[in-house]
């Protein structure tokens, strides 16, 4: 059974098995919770000759109902907390990665390239709409911003999300683990047009980028 897009990052497993273990976990308290809900309707409802009474409260009950989902999110975090900083936390992304940028607008993005030279702020940087090319198998820093709004950076077959904020440059990496075409949406609703506001992300065989690089230099 697999409901969620192709995972097609170096870490998009780990991302899963994190979100499957929160799914088990909160579909077995949902059912549960209905479930007793349903029969206490049931068993309880209103008949002739029964009358209703009036609780105070349980003080065991709340306490049970309050320590026990903080301990589940207490464990969950800790469960978590690798895979969230070696995805989030600059100081541990790949020091072999190719860098990027992105400006997102009202609504398209924007993507800088290097160039040939490989480093970002020279002059033969440039500069394309809604289309972001990387090779597969290289993993890749992508620093986004924005001019206006806050916008999101989702690219669901990475498992990458990150929120770009105005005023912020937000480092983002990945490493594609195919090669295909694939969809880059913006996950903040940013205005009237945020529903086209998306990219075509195109991953390379190595030597394809390298000569499509060149082409655009
Ligand atoms: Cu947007």
């Amino acid at each position: 059974m697999n409901w969620l897009p192709p995972a097609l990052s170096t870490y998009a497993a780990d991302i899963d098995r994190i979100f499957y273990v929160i799914l088990v976990i909160t579909g077995i308290i949902f059912v549960a919770v209905e479930v007793t809900l349903i029969v206490f309707m049931i068993k309880y409802r209103g008949r002739e000759g029964r009358k209703a009474y009036y609780i105070e409260g349980n003080t065991k009950a709340e306490v049970i109902w309050t320590v026990t989902p903080a301990i589940i999110v207490l464990a969950l975090a800790f469960a978590s907390q690798d895979v969230w900083s070696r995805l989030k936390n600059p100081d541990r992304f790949p020091s072999d990665a190719l860098t990027f940028s992105v400006e997102a607008k009202q609504f398209e993005w924007n993507f800088t390239y290097p160039g040939i030279d490989g480093v970002l702020g020279n002059g033969d940087d440039f500069t394309i709409r809604n289309q972001l090319h990387l090779p597969v198998g290289q993993p890749v820093v992508v620093h986004t911003s924005s001019i206006d709004v806050i916008h999101s950076f989702f690219i669901p077959v990475f498992r990458i999300k990150q929120d770009i904020v105005p005023g912020m440059v937000i480092p983002v990496w990945f490493e594609a683990t195919e090669t295909g075409e694939f969809e880059l949406a913006c996950a903040e609703l940013c205005g009237l047009g945020h529903y086209r506001m998306r990219a075509r992300v195109f991953v390379h065989s190595q030597e394809d980028f390298a000569s499509w690089m060149a082409e655009q230099s």
